[in-house]
């Protein structure tokens, strides 16, 4: 696929800081014999956060940089001194953004809201000077907690667009055009089947300055769950969609048919689309006339609110914009947003991956095996104090 800048998927290497070691130290004063023990603890090493940006519509800002590290915390020092704590790095990512495992596909976690911010990788605690340690029995402790290591995690993140209303149909069904004329985006329209490649997305603007968020998708053929046409990579953009509005050209040889093959082509890929609220828009209805318009609505598939229009003449459009209004306003659409993102196969990821480059060893400070580490941390920290 030709170098574009709807990107909607990267992969990336993120690392948090790791604890800075505590110090193990005494203090040593002229006439003071004995200072006793004064090491600082070490400072927390750097968390890696996500957060949502609504400035962000892609993940495009992210795949020149695939590596994302927080920095470490700094040892403790002489005289109690605390090390300085590692630099958090937060990553900006569009609201709608998905994250999984890169190694195992699991969920981890999404960004929906403007704002909001998840831990994606803790960063380690410094480990205690060694003046923690003191104890009536023991005056000298030599000992000071080595900081927790850092955690490391290749993610994917996957945008899934945020948008209220998404648009389904076969190419060439009139889905960007209508897009066209009720928002202000410029999505290409002509007259063959996969004009649109990518996911444009539009504010239609409703009465009373009220609004809402259409997406254009390309088009679905019989087999798109399985990956034909442009199959999977964009189905999932519909999976957030509170709404999903088919569309079907007043042209058909049978509606219902090429209704049926398109809502399997939703279930295929996760039946949870099944909960949606659906409309059924009979598009290019310019070319009916009234008695004909008469005849189709008694053939149509049950159970779906349907409304016929026609993007050039305008018909139906109004109606239409209010028919979406008020399905959207309806309660139990809340619920449907909230879907369950299935973990993903990692090995059927149909986009080329650059080679992952070279990622700089984790621990840079070889005298501080794991060992050391589980004795202070995992181990009831009492015990060691004897
Ligand atoms: N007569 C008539 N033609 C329409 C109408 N809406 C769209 N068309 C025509 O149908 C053709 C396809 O329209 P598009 O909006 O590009 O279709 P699409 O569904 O976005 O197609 P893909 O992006 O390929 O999936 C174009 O030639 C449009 O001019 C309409 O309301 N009436
Ligand atoms: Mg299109």
């Amino acid at each position: 696929m030709a170098e574009s800048n709807f990107v909607d998927y990267v992969k990336i290497y993120c690392r948090s800081g790791k604890g800075g070691r505590g110090s193990s130290h005494f203090r040593r004063e002229k006439y003071i014999p004995k200072g006793g023990p004064d090491g600082g603890d070490g400072g927390r090493g750097g968390h890696v956060y996500l957060q949502g940006n609504r400035n962000y519509w892609t993940l495009l800002h992210l795949k020149y940089e695939r590596h994302i590290m927080a920095t470490n915390g700094e040892n403790g020092g002489a005289k109690r001194s605390t090390g300085k704590d590692g630099e958090d790095r937060i990553i900006e990512v569009p609201c709608g953004t998905v994250v999984y495992d890169a190694d195992t596909g699991e969920f981890i976690c999404d960004v929906t809201k403007d704002g909001e911010r998840v831990m994606l990788l803790k960063g380690g605690r410094g480990g205690l000077g060694n003046f923690n340690f003191k104890t009536s029995t023991n005056q000298a402790p030599r000992y000071a907690q080595p900081g927790e290591p850092a955690l490391e995690r290749r993610v994917i993140l996957q945008l899934k667009l945020l948008a209220d209303v998404g648009l389904v149909g076969f190419p060439n069904a009139g889905k960007s055009t209508l897009l066209s004329v009720v928002s202000a985006a410029k999505p290409k329209i002509a007259n063959y089947p996969f004009t649109t490649l990518e996911p444009n997305l539009g504010i239609v603007s409703y009465r009373d300055n009220r609004s809402f968020v259409m997406a254009d998708i390309p088009g679905i053929i019989e087999g798109a769950s399985e990956g034909k046409g442009l199959g999977l990579r964009f189905l999932r953009h519909i999976e957030r969609n509170s709404l999903l509005l088919f569309m079907i050209p007043a042209d058909t040889d049978d509606i219902r048919k090429e209704y049926e093959i398109l809502h399997n082509e939703l279930v295929k890929y996760n039946p949870e689309l099944l909960d949606k609220r659906r409309v059924l828009a009979i598009t290019k209805s310019d070319m009916l006339d009234e008695e004909l318009i008469e005849a189709l609505s008694q053939d149509l598939p049950e159970g779906i609110p349907f409304v016929f229009i026609s993007s050039i003449t305008g018909l139906g459009i109004t109606e239409l914009k209010d028919l979406l209004w008020k399905e959207l306003n309806e309660e139990s659409f809340h619920e449907a947003e909230r879907i369950v993102h299935k973990n993903i196969d990692i090995n059927s990821l149909e986009f080329e991956d650059e080679e992952d480059e070279y990622v700089f060893p984790i621990d840079e400070d070889e005298e501080d095996p794991d060992e050391e580490y589980e004795a202070y941390w995992d181990d009831d920290a009492e015990d060691d104090r004897k």
